[in-house]
């Protein structure tokens, strides 16, 4: 059988990747064509994306990929994060910069959205978690404004790349659901949420599913990429945690997963949603995954603590939204240095919303600190270990509260993305969960959006069992058995749950 070769688009918070897969029935190879920075910019006070730049990132990515494959490449697949989006023109002029989703426009439209829709209401019939940057509260803070009130069509981040590399408009299922304006059990449209809250639903494109056609390059695309073929954009889940998800190694059906990256997305894969009461108090969500599956999970706020603590330590300055990039050395000092601090000394809520906006993240650490009662970390080997027990601590919990409101149990544990490489956070992980930890793939989402693709393409066959026994196969992967003592976990979890009663109740 002949070999394919795909590209993943895959664009983070942090960078940008575009990544070659090569696949036959038995063989999946990763080959990074390019990795380019995203570095958000203030402007007028709004923290935007710089669209136009990551366009260019994608662009450059695609050249390489086609020389690095003797432009045979069978298909293009985009993923991105969630939730954000631009606003275009009747003609497709793009109206406005798309904001970035921690900008804080919408404090204030959790409000807003409660008083014409209860929030309970809201959750029965989305079941996507309270997230204050949610694609809704994003529509309510720009009402008025004159981008939304002269747009025509409304594209989520990887639609607008795909829309910009073939001219095609869509909607992709998976991301579509991070809007919160999705019924998670029709898995279309929840029209009576988009009337309460004056949302006008056509200014979505129609729905694609992952593995639907979405166009093919343009003309003037195949001049900037050197692409001399005609190549479609093939739907692949198109959020970043679907992809990764569907990257997830698993070969037995009761494992939890943790997406991690700036964001751990930790929680389980369900064949349907948790509506109940109980789960909105939980703040789990239900977004939509690939082959008809829910995404059980909670955000958790993830290595993004860590990299703002490192940008404050670096700059020393934290008025700066650029992204300074710790060295490897620097990273991996830090994490020796954090291995040997006392464990468990002082532990904080990466749940808390709290820590979603960039700058002064040690302070607003010690602050957190502070406020429980628990030793405030003085240097930054403590400040990290105090982000990764808290890290981990967020893990087991959204792990046990997934596994208590869907009925489902828990074997193993796979963490995929980049913090497989913290191996410190893998370790903890698997301590505070008491359970095994199996760490890989690393670009879980590239992964996922090649094997859609394939699977498309004919080049694979099967559902996500086949498709993760491949990745079994061909992945490297690290296993992390729970060491230490797991009574120190739970006094831990018990401090910080009595602390936060206590704030609470203040
Ligand atoms: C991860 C992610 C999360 C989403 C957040 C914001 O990259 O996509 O799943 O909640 O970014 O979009």
């Amino acid at each position: 059988t002949r070999e394919h070769r795909f590209a993943a688009v895959d664009l983070g918070a942090s960078s940008g990747r575009v990544i070659v897969g090569e696949v036959a029935p038995e063989r999946l190879t990763l080959h990074e064509a390019h990795r380019f920075p995203n570095d958000p910019v203030r402007l007028l006070g709004t923290l935007h994306w710089d669209i136009l730049s990551l366009y260019q990132g994608v662009l450059n990515g695609l050249k390489a990929a086609a020389v690095h494959t003797g432009d045979s490449l069978t298909s293009i697949g985009i993923d991105t994060w969630a939730v954000d989006y631009g606003l275009l023109a009747a003609d497709g002029t793009l109206l406005a910069n798309p904001v970035h989703y921690r900008d804080t426009r919408t404090t204030g439209a959790a409000e807003r959205v409660a008083a014409a829709l209860p929030p309970q209401a809201l959750y029965a019939a989305t079941g996507i978690q309270h997230l204050p940057f949610n694609t809704i509260y994003q529509l309510i803070a720009a009402q008025g404004t004159p981008a939304r009130s002269a747009a025509h069509r409304l594209l989520l981040i990887p639609d607008l790349i795909s829309y910009w590399l073939t001219g095609e408009p869509g909607t992709e299922l998976t991301n579509a659901s991070t809007t919160q304006l999705i019924d998670p059990r029709t898995r279309g449209w929840a029209t009576p949420v988009a009337e309460a809250l004056g949302i006008d639903l056509s200014l979505f494109p129609p729905l694609r599913h992952p593995g639907d056609p979405a166009g093919t390059l343009r003309q003037d695309v195949l001049a900037e990429t050197g692409i001399t073929h005609p190549l479609p954009v093939t739907a692949v889940g198109s959020h970043d945690t679907a992809s990764a998800v569907v990257g997830v190694p698993a070969t037995t059906p009761d494992f939890a997963y943790i997406a991690t990256g700036t964001w751990s997305l930790a929680g389980l894969e369900l064949d349907a949603p948790v509506l109940t009461e109980e789960s909105r108090a939980a703040n789990f969500t239900n977004e939509l995954g690939v082959d008809g599956t829910v995404r059980y999970l909670r955000n958790i706020m993830g290595l993004w603590m860590l990299q703002e603590c490192i940008r404050t330590w670096n700059t020393g300055n934290t008025g700066n939204t650029r992204t300074a990039q710790a060295t490897s050395t620097d990273l991996t000092a830090l994490l020796h240095a954090a291995a040997r601090a006392t464990p468990l000394r002082s532990v904080v809520d990466a749940g808390d919303p709290a820590f979603i906006a960039p700058h002064h993240m040690p302070d607003r650490i010690a602050d957190a600190c502070r406020r429980t009662g628990q030793p405030v970390p003085r240097t930054p080997a403590e400040t990290t270990r105090c982000v990764l027990d808290s890290l981990a601590l967020a893990h087991r919990r959204a792990i046990e509260d997934a596994t208590r409101l869907s009925g489902r149990r828990v074997s193993v544990v796979h963490i995929v993305g980049g913090g497989v490489h913290n191996t410190l956070l893998c370790q903890l992980t698997a301590d505070a969960c008491g359970l095994p930890v199996i760490a890989g793939p690393a670009e879980a989402a590239a992964l996922g959006n090649v094997l859609v693709q394939a699977r498309t393409a004919g080049a694979i066959t099967g559902g996500l069992p086949e498709l993760r026994a491949l990745l079994h196969s061909t992945q490297p992967l690290r296993q992390y058995e729970p060491t230490g003592d797991h009574s120190a976990w739970d006094r831990a979890a018990a401090r910080l749950r009595d602390a936060q009663v206590t704030e609470a109740g203040a």
